[in-house]
């Protein structure tokens, strides 16, 4: 259609008539997408090793609460959650959210759940979780996460954001630093930049408490705010 009528304006205004509509389908997308995501959720997912905080997250914004502490959720078993659409606010905000399925964060679903999760979901947004504990075992898995990422050409579409999402700060921040916390993950963070400049996406690390509901409105605003489809 939009090739026909490029056609169409090309033969009668030139190379401005064929601008005009490429502009107009663009637009029209645009809206798509926006009205699309105000009634069916903002499509993302969170992955991330095994207890880094997955489940908790979703909990954080399904519940609307600032503080989770005591609540201790069972390990998430293969197969996942399934999570329905819901509206969570997140600063000043009421945004509907499409997480889809809660998975679990041991090695054997990263195969499984996690790329099925991925292709399912097409998502505009991951957010990646680890903590303080066992770096080789979270760079392994955002290793994986990129190897996901470049094999997948039609999962990863829509991908606009990548946040690395350093969980449990108040088991950590007394003693170190994030910069210093992430400097475990050099080689794992300059092959994410890249990829990011490569394929267009955005990434960028934050730390949080999300049982303390420390610093997770802040990740969770920008996160939203670079994923989500403009009106314009
Ligand atoms: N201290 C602290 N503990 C946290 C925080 N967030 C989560 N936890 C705890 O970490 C443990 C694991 O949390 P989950 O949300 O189940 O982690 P998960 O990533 O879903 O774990 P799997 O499903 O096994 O992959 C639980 O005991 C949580 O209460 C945090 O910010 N600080
Ligand atoms: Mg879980």
């Amino acid at each position: 259609m939009t090739s026909f009528l490029e056609q169409v304006f090309s033969a009668v205004f030139g190379t401005v008539g064929k601008n005009l509509v490429n502009n107009l389908s663009q637009r029209a997308d645009q809206m798509y997408d926006f009205v699309y995501v105000k009634v069916f959720g903002l499509p993302f997912i969170v992955l991330g090793a095994r207890q880094t905080g997955k489940t908790t997250l979703i909990e954080w914004l399904r519940q609307n609460v600032r503080s989770l502490d005591g609540h201790d959720p069972a390990p998430t078993a293969p197969g996942g959650d399934a999570v329905h659409t819901f509206s969570s606010q997140i600063g000043a905000e009421n945004v509907r959210l499409k997480p889809t399925r809660d998975v679990g964060g041991e090695y054997e679903m990263w195969e499984t759940d996690w790329l099925e999760l991925f292709r399912e979901t097409r998502p505009r947004g991951i957010i990646f979780m680890l903590d303080h504990t066992d770096v080789l075992n979270h760079k392994d898995a955002l290793n994986f996460v990129m190897n996901m990422i470049e094999e997948e050409i039609d999962a990863k579409r829509n991908l606009k954001a990548v946040l690395l999402l350093v969980n449990k700060s108040d088991l950590w921040l007394s003693g170190t630093s994030l910069d210093k916390l992430m400097q475990n993950y050099a080689n794992e963070v300059k092959r994410l930049r890249n990829q990011a400049e490569r394929l267009g996406y955005k990434t960028w690390t934050q730390s949080a408490s999300v049982t303390q509901g420390v610093g997770v409105d802040d990740a969770m605003r920008t996160f939203i705010n670079i994923i989500r489809p403009s009106p314009k």
